[in-house]
């Protein structure tokens, strides 16, 4: 049966060189291929010297042309492609439609939709690999499996791995602009050239999609979140239809981005409130034209009464109307709905930690089954430490996503390195309590809320035209290892830090354990030298480029940094306990007593929720004043510690990215003392405490801080 099957398949033959040495700018990203030691090369060869593939669509087309390069790359000879796997052994490709169901059966329910499975196995005595799928796309997958498994050096002789995402929805958010000025972007401008569009279709957008094919990513959300209704208009449609075709084969679907008020923009209506039967057909007139289009567009992503973006509640409706009327035009279309819970309101002056969930909570249940309600990590803005959203476990009936900031937007731009996965992990390891121990915030959005219901995760890109795609080449990691974790949210910061050091810098040991030592130590470094203790939101005005910890003349509360940190005489930090905010409420009981009392509150959280005088003793025995101080130098020392690892490296790694990341480095360096210096002398301008011995004084008075301008800094909103 096998053989026969086999047999029907078209053959070709061809033989390539490998990749040709070059210069390394950071574009291969982790797909770089490089060649294998001659040991292991000689080892693994014999088997991967030819490959099957079980049709010739698309996808599998596109898997055959991955496995090509990457092999090709890395054993120096491109694999020939064989009719029948018999008459060699080999790789074999194939979906489980092409395949005799005994071989299949194993695996075929544990695989579902975009899994894989991967097994050793001799047909006819020869060796083989087989790669096997429900669907096309589980192949893709499972391609981009295997060269993973020869980048970082793993056995291959022995293979039975079975693996398939444990969330539905893996997207990106791009916050770019119809003018390709991407928000909160540090990577140049937008890929998306939409002046050029249809008709050119950049060869990087195929790169684009192999990359987060390979990371299991499989949608896009083209355009920015404070959207402009042009992306709908039928022009940019065909633009965006062509992006989706060449998407498609890698799995990725389209999506974009609704201004809630594009039916007065385009549609010339009066209102757009979303219970007139106007507005209700002039969206499902739309929706319906985007899927003509686009016959397998994702659905769309929506900011409604937020930050100024118009909104149900302009006329007096709830986020939940807003989103069903949208979810009601998608539906037959099996599109989906991401309703974004990042609201906080000019009027209202409740802390801004609590007013998403006032609002959205009262809201569970509310939602049709196609709509997601997408969730930032924390309750404040993507700070670099929030304790996890209390929205996590308080809506059962309701799906979340996770919403994650890839692009560092708080976290020192492209130019400081901050693997975020350490980040990532904290947040999607917190347990909610709810409804009992061990709901964990991962947990919660595997578990669907009705059989069949979606779950999901989006991260905020941080890809631009740069040539090295995201700023710097470590901010690479953090767009591999959303993927990583938008697959299997419990992948592992370690482990995802381990398989993109061994692919994008060198698969030796010394080069991987310096590359994740410097990785895994440094979010943490950037919360101490930014915003340690539970300081949040110390950054400067609009770009959030470098310290403002004394901005206080905003005409909103919140967006003060004054506001966040409430540095006063008689102490420092915000009081969400009862006598305070009682944000803690909003957290099961279990969570909210363990940050309520200050006995057990982590002291990475200790300013977040309590104020505190300046001599409040620590866990340490060190005052808090003392502590703060130790805890901006300890930031600053472990850059330099970077610093000093990368040197190391040099001998070990190419030129030109090794020169990069040095200089990125020494630029880290600098603004970790600008914000140490800033912040220090800011606050001890309240506290009036002496430094700790041995900790110099800032470089220059508070005056010189305060007078320091960026206005030109990069990714500004506008
Ligand atoms: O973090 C803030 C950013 C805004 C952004 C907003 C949001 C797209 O400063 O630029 O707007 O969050 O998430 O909507």
């Amino acid at each position: 049966m096998l053989r026969k099957l086999l047999a029907i398949l078209s053959a070709f033959l061809c033989f390539g060189l490998a990749n040709q040495g070059h210069a390394e700018d950071g574009y291969d990203l982790w797909l770089r291929y490089q060649p294998l030691e001659s040991a292991t090369k000689a080892r693994v060869a014999p088997v991967l010297r030819y490959f099957v593939a079980s049709t010739d669509r698309p996808t599998i087309a596109a898997a055959a042309a991955e496995l090509k390069r990457g092999l090709g790359g890395m054993l120096g000879a491109v694999p020939g492609q064989h009719a029948r796997v018999d008459e060699a052994g080999g790789i074999l490709i194939a979906t489980t439609d092409a395949m005799p169901l005994d071989v299949a059966a194993r695996d075929l329910p544990r695989i579902g939709d975009e899994g894989y499975a991967i097994r050793t196995l001799a047909i006819e005595g020869k060796p083989t690999i087989l790669i096997l799928a429900n669907k096309d796309v589980g192949a893709l997958y499972g391609v981009f499996r295997l060269l993973k498994l020869l980048q970082t050096g793993q056995a291959i002789d022995r293979l039975d791995i079975v693996d398939a995402p444990k969330l539905k929805v893996r997207v990106l958010n791009h916050w770019d602009n119809l003018d390709r000025h991407v928000e909160r972007g540090y990577a140049g401008q937008s890929l998306w050239d939409w002046q050029k569009l249809p008709l050119y279709k950049d060869p990087r957008y195929t790169d684009y999609a192999r990359a987060n094919a390979s990371i299991g990513i499989n949608g896009t959300v083209l355009t920015n979140v404070n959207a402009n209704a042009d992306i709908l208009r039928p022009d940019y449609l065909q633009k965006v239809k062509a992006l989706a075709e060449v998407f498609r084969p890698y799995g990725i679907r389209v999506y974009l981005t609704a201004r809630f008020s594009a039916p007065i923009e385009l549609g010339g209506l009066k209102t757009a409130d979303p219970l007139d039967p106007q507005v209700r057909a002039w969206w499902k007139a739309k929706i319906d034209e985007i899927y003509t289009v686009i016959p397998d567009f994702g659905g769309l992503l929506v900011k409604a009464n937020s930050e100024g973006q118009p909104g149900p509640a302009d006329y007096k409706r709830t986020h939940a109307e807003g989103a069903n009327m949208l979810a009601d035009a998608l539906a037959p279309h099996h599109g989906i709905l991401m309703w974004r819970a990042f609201v906080y309101a000019a009027e209202n002056a409740e802390d801004r930690h609590k007013q998403a969930y006032t609002e959205f909570q009262p809201l569970d249940g509310k939602f049709r089954d196609n709509v997601l309600v997408q969730v930032k990590n924390g309750a404040i803005d993507f700070q670099p430490r929030e304790p996890f959203h209390p929205l996590f476990g308080a809506m059962p009936r309701t799906p979340l996503m996770m919403e994650f900031q890839i692009t560092k937007e708080y976290l020192g731009f492209a130019t400081h390195l901050a693997y975020l996965g350490t980040m990532w992990e904290e947040a999607l390891e917190a347990d909610t309590f709810r409804p009992g121990k061990g709901s964990t915030v991962a947990k919660l959005l595997e578990t669907p809320v009705d059989p069949g219901a979606a779950t999901g995760m989006a991260g905020v890109a941080n890809i631009g035209t740069d040539r090295n795609w995201s700023g710097s080449q470590f901010d690479q990691a953090n767009w591999y290892a959303f993927g990583r974790f938008a697959w299997n949210p419990d992948a592992g910061a370690d482990a995802i830090a381990r398989d993109w050091a061994a692919m994008t810098w060198g698969n030796d040991g010394a080069t991987v354990d310096t590359v994740v030592r410097m990785m895994m130590g440094s979010r943490e470094a950037v919360v101490n030298y930014m915003t340690p203790l539970g300081l949040t939101h110390q950054m400067a005005t609009g770009h959030h480029y470098g310290p403002g910890p004394w901005v206080a003349d905003l005409k909103r509360p919140e967006w003060n940094p004054v506001y966040y940190a409430r540095a006063a005489p008689d102490g420092i930090g915000f009081d969400r306990t009862k006598a305070g905010s009682d944000a803690l409420s909003q957290y099961a009981p279990q969570v909210a007593k363990r940050w309520d009392s200050l006995k057990t509150v982590p002291d990475a959280l200790l300013l977040w929720f309590h104020h505190v005088p300046w001599d409040y003793r620590m866990q340490s025995g060190r005052t808090l004043w003392d502590e703060l101080v130790i805890h901006y130098d300890a930031g600053v020392d472990a850059v330099a510690r970077m610093q000093a690892d990368w040197a190391g490296l040099e001998a070990r790694v190419d030129p030109e990215r090794w020169a990069q990341v040095r200089d990125f480095l020494a630029i880290q360096h600098e603004e970790a003392m600008w914000w140490r210096d800033a912040s220090i002398a800011y606050f001890q301008s309240i506290s009036k405490r002496p430094l700790p011995e041995g900790h110099k004084p800032p470089a220059h008075d508070l005056d010189y801080y305060k007078a320091i301008t960026t206005p030109y800094a990069p990714g500004q909103g506008r």
